[in-house]
This record gives C-alpha cells, sequence and structure tokens, in this order.
C-alpha cells in the first residue's frame, strides 16, 4: 500500500512581519504539488485549509504579537497534525508562516514518543527562530517557534507535546542559516544547538554538511523537515518575507533533499513562509515543488 501524503493548508500570517504567507497553501498547489506527489506515487489526501482568525496588524504586548491568535492556528495545526499520524498518514504542513512548527512539531512528538521512536528535525532556514518574548527584537512570533519547542517561551505555547520540552536541544539541526540575533546566540551557545551555518556549508560543501546533519539518523527515526523558503538564495526564491542574501542555490538544496529522501525516514514535513504577494509569476512554489520532489525521493526512483 502506498504512503498517504496529507496536505494540511494553514492560510495564515499570524506570526509574520509582512502580510500575505496566507496565501502560501494555495499557491503551492497551483504549482501543482498535490499532481507532482501522486505522480511520484504516494496517494495524496488534500485535507484543504484549516480556518483561524484574521490577523488584526496590531503591535506586540509583553513582547508578543497576536499570541492569542497564534494559539489558536496552532490549536488547528496541531488537531490536524495529530489526526493524519494517528490515520498513519504522512502530514506536509503547508504553511503559513514558520509560527506554525509550534503545534506541528509538538503533535509530531507526541506520536514519535508513543511509539518509541528517535525525533530529528531538520530546520532548514536562514534564521534560527529561537527568540522568546524576552529577547524577541520584533515580537514576531514566526521568530519564536524552536525557543518554544525546546520549552522556552509564553507558556501559553510550551508544553503542547505534553512534556515541557518537545525536542531535545541536541535533537535539531539547523541548516543554511545566515541570520542571527545577537540573544539568539547566547541562547545556541547555551543550549549546544547544532548550526550548520552558510560559513559552514562555503567551507565544508553541502555534501559533508548533509552528512554530518544525518549522522545518527537509524532506522527507529523520525525525520521530520521545518522548510522555511527563506532557507534558499532569494535568487531562487524571492517570495518570502524576510528573505537574506547570500544563501544556497537551487542545486544545493536539491542535494540536500536528495540526501534526506536517502535515510529513507522522512516522516513529517513543514513548508512555511512562502509569501505569494512578494513572489515573481509563482516561482518560488514553483521552486518549492521541484525541491520537495527530492525530498521524497525523485532521484532515488531514477538511480
Ligand atoms: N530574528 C528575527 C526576529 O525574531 C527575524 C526572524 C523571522 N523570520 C523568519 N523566521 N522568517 O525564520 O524577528
Ligand atoms: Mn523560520
Ligand atoms: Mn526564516
Ligand atoms: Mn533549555
Amino acid at each position: 500500500m502506498p504512503t498517504t501524503l496529507e496536505l494540511i493548508g494553514a492560510p495564515t500570517d499570524i506570526g509574520a512581519s509582512v502580510r500575505g504567507a496566507g496565501m502560501g497553501p494555495d499557491a503551492l498547489r497551483v504549482a501543482d504539488l498535490p499532481g507532482m506527489l501522486a505522480r511520484l506515487g504516494f496517494a495524496v489526501r488534500d485535507s484543504g485549509n484549516l480556518a483561524g482568525p484574521a490577523t488584526p496588524w496590531a503591535a506586540p504586548q509583553a513582547g508578543l504579537r497576536h499570541v492569542d491568535e497564534v494559539v489558536a492556528w496552532n490549536r488547528s495545526v496541531y488537531q490536524a497534525v495529530d489526526s493524519a499520524l494517528g490515520a498513519g498518514h504522512l502530514p506536509v504542513l503547508l504553511g503559513g508562516d514558520h509560527c506554525l512548527a509550534i503545534g506541528s512539531i509538538s503533535a509530531i512528538a507526541w506520536h514519535v514518543r508513543q511509539r518509541g521512536q528517535k525525533l530529528r528535525v531538520i530546520w532548514l532556514d536562514a534564521h534560527t527562530d529561537v527568540n522568546t518574548d524576552t529577547t524577541s527584537p520584533s515580537g514576531n512570533i514566526h521568530g519564536m517557534p524552536v525557543a518554544c519547542l525546546l520549552g522556552h517561551g509564553p507558556a501559553a505555547l510550551t508544553g503542547w507535546s505534553g512534556e515541557q520540552a518537545a525536542v531535545a536541544p541536541d535533537a535539531i539541526r539547523f541548516l543554511g542559516i545566515r541570520s542571527v540575533d545577537a540573544e539568539e546566540k547566547k541562547s545556541i551557545r547555551a543550549h549546544g544547538l547544532q548550526v550548520f551555518d552558510m560559513r559552514h556549508i562555503d567551507e565544508h560543501g553541502m555534501r559533508t554538511t548533509m552528512t554530518e546533519a544525518l549522522q545518527d539518523v537509524d532506522d527507529n527515526t523520525h525525520l521530520h523537515v521545518s522548510f522555511d523558503l527563506d532557507c534558499l538564495d532569494p535568487d531562487y526564491a524571492p517570495g518570502v518575507g524576510t528573505g537574506v542574501r547570500g544563501g544556497p542555490t537551487w542545486r544545493e538544496m536539491q542535494l540536500c533533499m536528495e540526501m534526506i529522501a536517502d535515510t529513507g525516514r522522512l516522516g513529517s514535513l513543514d513548508v512555511v513562509e512562502l509569501n505569494p504577494a512578494l513572489d515573481v509569476r509563482n516561482r518560488t512554489a514553483e521552486v518549492a515543488v521541484e525541491l520537495i520532489e527530492s525530498l521524497f525521493g525523485k532521484s532515488t526512483l531514477v538511480r
């Protein structure tokens, strides 16, 4: 029986700094994400888009912008990912901004713990997203999901997996990083987080970097990929709200995805931060679909 991929749309920019990420799920559908996955041989179930509160674009309060609405969206995401995993499906969250990883990865962490598996999270991003309400320069919660998943930050957004920390610090691998705030650096050092930043990729290349990042993946590992599209260089992926120059090229990113596919352990995926309002003729959505095709084994099928 083929693996069933369950697409879950979360059309919101509730944790972002600029408007537009709420159109991400439909842009990925227009780029034919469901058709591509079906052609790879998967059963695809598109659950459509979740509903949730509008973005008020209010100022941050106590270091957090839109926290009540972020909680509401993440609750829906948690439930949808939880029921996908409960049905034996592989959840693919279509964001939406990166704050949604709090609900997504918390649900995944609960199931992985129940199954007695080892969770490894590959965080593909220009940013480390490890701010909290007390360190964030912006109050935007899409800069905070990693901290929340490590058990830090506002009580309303931590402990969702049934443990204070959904993910242990040594279970996350960051790739493509090139924008880290001063307070985030302290947290990275304090937790001993494994950050494969752009300098590391420049010096060692993507192949060695991915070999290192995937080094302890075994037969009992559930691999979760949290794919923030601003990981890519903006020349290849202009449709993002907070692009940063100097990211991996399309080719480097393909190798990254292919090497994850080679493990055979991919268990869940977030695709976030796509902003069609800033895109050029849906190019970033199309690039995302091409990379996701490799992530789900395009090249392993021809070798
Ligand atoms: N570090 C900055 C902040 O906290 C910007 C991070 C948000 N951008 C993202 N997340 N797209 O990956 O505001
Ligand atoms: Mn991010
Ligand atoms: Mn980012
Ligand atoms: Mn800690």
